[in-house]
């Protein structure tokens, strides 16, 4: 089998949030690549990135330069291919938009493999479970008042979601009596048996996550995320040493190297990987057997339609992360039941992009 072709489209995605139907602004778009890589016994792989933000056409064009590259290759042998696209041109990386560009490539590939050999990713990958808990992201935003964020959190348990993520750093100047009051307003809102994590996205000093933190320990969060600069591994170890509040991060790194640095400096208690950032299935493995090693469970960061497949894998995978951006591109995406995705059975990632929406969404 070998590689004929590929096509790229960036879509415009909206910036939809149907969890809990609360929308921050309206009419905003998100901008996504696509690929659809094609080989000569007529199967096709999809692929996606983003966080290309006002480069997106840059990072259209560099999916599509590797896409080029991969022309007449085994899509099998997903390491070979890497490496020669890391051979041509990872002297632009070896992160930013070559991470990006390559995650997309690497996904297509897989999918690829799934489908040549007829067996969902989940399995080729370990297919350690076939359920997996997901939480609710992206309802209980930071931007929403404290009245907005109790309802959302309630219409989530309304939808038969066990667990859900909240975010803290609120916008404006907010006192840390303020951070305090909301996520315990949303840990009242949706009562103790709920699993309850919350985010920082990089927003607090050290000394703050310290403050705040423990000062909400016995609101029982599962994980508090990203509470400081990302590469501050030795900041994040301070934290994570003085907090009994699990610690999460991982989700802004880029390739494997950074997470070893994470890890043995043990910034955190669980390890977050971003596909796209990490650059792809094949790295995404890598990182979670290093955390494996480490005694660290693994999460997802967006895509569960996707991500679904790599937490399931792994003996160490914890949950999925159900955030909803990209699931109006796909004609069926995995059920949830009593709090748990279900793995699908269809080859590959068993996903089929909704022609209507692509071309709705195509920018
Ligand atoms: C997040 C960050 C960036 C894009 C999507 C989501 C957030 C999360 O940090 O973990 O959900
Ligand atoms: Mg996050």
């Amino acid at each position: 089998m070998k590689i004929t072709g590929s096509e790229t489209t960036i879509l415009k995605v909206p910036e939809d949030e149907p969890l809990a139907n609360m929308p921050e602004a309206e009419g905003r778009f998100r901008p996504v690549v696509i690929v659809r890589l094609r080989t000569d016994n007529g199967l096709e792989g999809i692929g996606l990135t983003f966080y290309g933000g006002a480069m997106t056409g840059s990072l259209c064009k560099a999916v599509d330069e590797l896409a080029e590259l991969t022309v007449g290759a085994d899509p099998m042998r997903v390491e070979a291919v890497i490496e020669s696209l890391r051979a041509t041109g990872d002297s632009a990386g070896p992160g930013g938009i070559f991470s990006l560009a390559l995650s997309a490539i690497d996904t297509a590939l897989w999918d690829i493999k799934g489908k040549a050999l007829e067996q969902p990713l989940w399995k080729l990958l370990g297919g350690h479970r076939d359920r997996v808990p997901t939480y609710a992201s992206g309802a209980l935003r930071r931007g929403l008042t404290d009245d907005q964020a109790a309802q959302a959190a309630r219409t989530l348990v309304e939808k038969g979601f066990t667990q859900m993520k909240t975010q803290m750093a609120l916008p404006g100047n907010p006192t840390p009596a303020d951070e305090i009051r909301r996520v315990r307003t949303v840990r009242e809102a949706v009562g103790p048996d709920i699993t309850l994590m919350c985010d920082i996205n990089q927003r607090w000093r050290p000394e703050q996550a310290i403050d705040i933190g423990s000062r909400v320990e016995d609101v029982g969060l599962f994980w508090l995320e990203d509470v400081t600069t990302a590469d501050d591994y030795q900041g994040l170890a301070r934290v994570t040493a003085a907090l009994n509040t699990p610690i999460a991060g991982g989700e802004y790194l880029y390739g494997i190297r950074p997470f070893r640095q994470m890890i043995e400096a043990r910034s955190v208690d669980i390890v977050m990987v971003d596909i796209v950032r990490a650059g792809g299935v094949t790295p995404w493995m890598k990182i979670a057997a290093m955390a494996e090693a480490f005694n660290l469970p693994i999460v997802s960061h967006v895509m569960p339609e996707i991500l679904v497949h790599l937490v399931a894998a792994c003996p160490n995978g914890l949950t999925v992360e159900y955030m909803p951006w990209m699931l109006a591109l796909y004609e069926e995406t995995p059920a949830i039941e009593n709090g748990d995705l279900v793995l699908p059975d269809k080859p590959g990632l068993g996903l089929k992009f909704d022609e209507k929406a692509i071309t709705a969404f195509t920018a």
